[in-house]
């Protein structure tokens, strides 16, 4: 018997894929595994919920949020691609996380593992762009993986683009979290004009709007959560940027499609390549950003 993910096999408890209509009447998927269990919506390939059973959800997804057609979804894990912001003209964050996905496959694993496969369809915005694909995987099993496999399907030009997974994670309170693995990383401010600072903090603590682009950082993020005794762990390969964000009470208020208490309860520590770090792929070339979200009690 081979050793599945993470040293752990279940053969008597295969992994399960249900077709549903969701929020909105979106079509959604639910993955159930031996360990947990996550719901992905085609729009967007928007994974909105993860959780491990008998502890809350890794993932927070705002009461407020919108599940219609060609919006985007607040909470879960937004795919940001191919610009991250505001871009002239444009929509913020690119137009994959509005866009219905095509399914591929999902295939159930003998580790009891489940991957998901998605792909991002042509559409007009595209046609701005030299062309290129965009596949999707999520591998639920005791911890969450996610791969975005963009390749240049040009023969000549090259393919410049930035992309992100601004995953949302749900907290006890946000004054009772720290974050590690950042200290001495360069980061862009965009709460004081994307001023340039370098992070002092071994343990970063949030208490005011935070909107932080950390640049050339391939390392490991942790989140340590002391109301609910757990470390949530962000491994990632082929990303260079983390992003902090916490809307705080003033943008809180701001977004409708966010509760103005949900500030309180949220962190994002999202993996790309964004600003400096934007991708810039060769011909026939491919990139894959990969990242890992585990939990252990603390
Ligand atoms: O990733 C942080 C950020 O860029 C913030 O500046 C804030 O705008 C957030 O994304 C949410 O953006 P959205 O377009 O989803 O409202």
């Amino acid at each position: 018997m081979t050793s599945g993910k993470n040293g752990r096999t279940d053969q008597t408890n295969p992994g399960r894929v249900a077709f549903l209509d969701g929020r909105g009447e979106l079509p959604m998927l639910k993955v159930s595994t031996a360990w947990s269990t996550a719901e992905i919506y085609l729009q967007g390939a928007h994974v909105t919920h993860f959780g491990k059973k008998n502890e809350p959800p890794l993932l927070f997804l705002s009461q407020c949020s919108r599940f219609a057609d060609g919006q985007p979804i607040r909470g879960g894990i937004p795919v940001i691609f191919p610009w991250f912001g505001a871009r002239e003209g444009l929509g913020q964050h690119g137009f994959a996380r509005v866009k219905a996905w095509e399914l591929k496959e999902f295939a159930p694993a003998p580790d009891g593992s489940v991957s998901v496969r998605f792909r991002l369809p042509d559409c007009p915005e595209a046609s701005a762009f030299s062309p290129f694909s965009v596949d999707y995987i999520v591998t639920v099993s005791d911890s969450l993986n996610l791969e975005l496999l963009v390749t240049n399907k040009s023969e000549t030009d090259e393919f410049v683009f930035e992309n992100c997974l601004h995953t949302y994670f749900e907290v006890s309170s946000i004054n009772g979290i720290s974050i590690s693995g950042l200290k001495g990383v360069t980061y862009l401010d965009k709460v004081v004009n994307f001023a340039q600072k370098t992070e002092n903090d071994n343990a970063i603590r949030i208490s005011s709007e935070v909107d932080r682009i950390y640049l050339n950082t391939p390392g490991t993020v942790e989140i340590v959560d002391s109301g609910l005794k757990r470390r949530i762990r962000v491994e990632k390969q082929a990303s260079l940027s983390t992003v902090v964000w916490n809307p705080w009470v003033a943008k809180a208020q701001q977004m409708p499609d966010f509760g103005n208490e949900e500030y309180e309860r949220m962190v994002c520590v999202e993996s790309g390549n964004v600003g400096s770090n934007q991708i810039r792929l060769p011909p026939g070339e491919s990139s894959r950003l990969m990242v890992k979200l585990s939990s252990e009690p603390l």
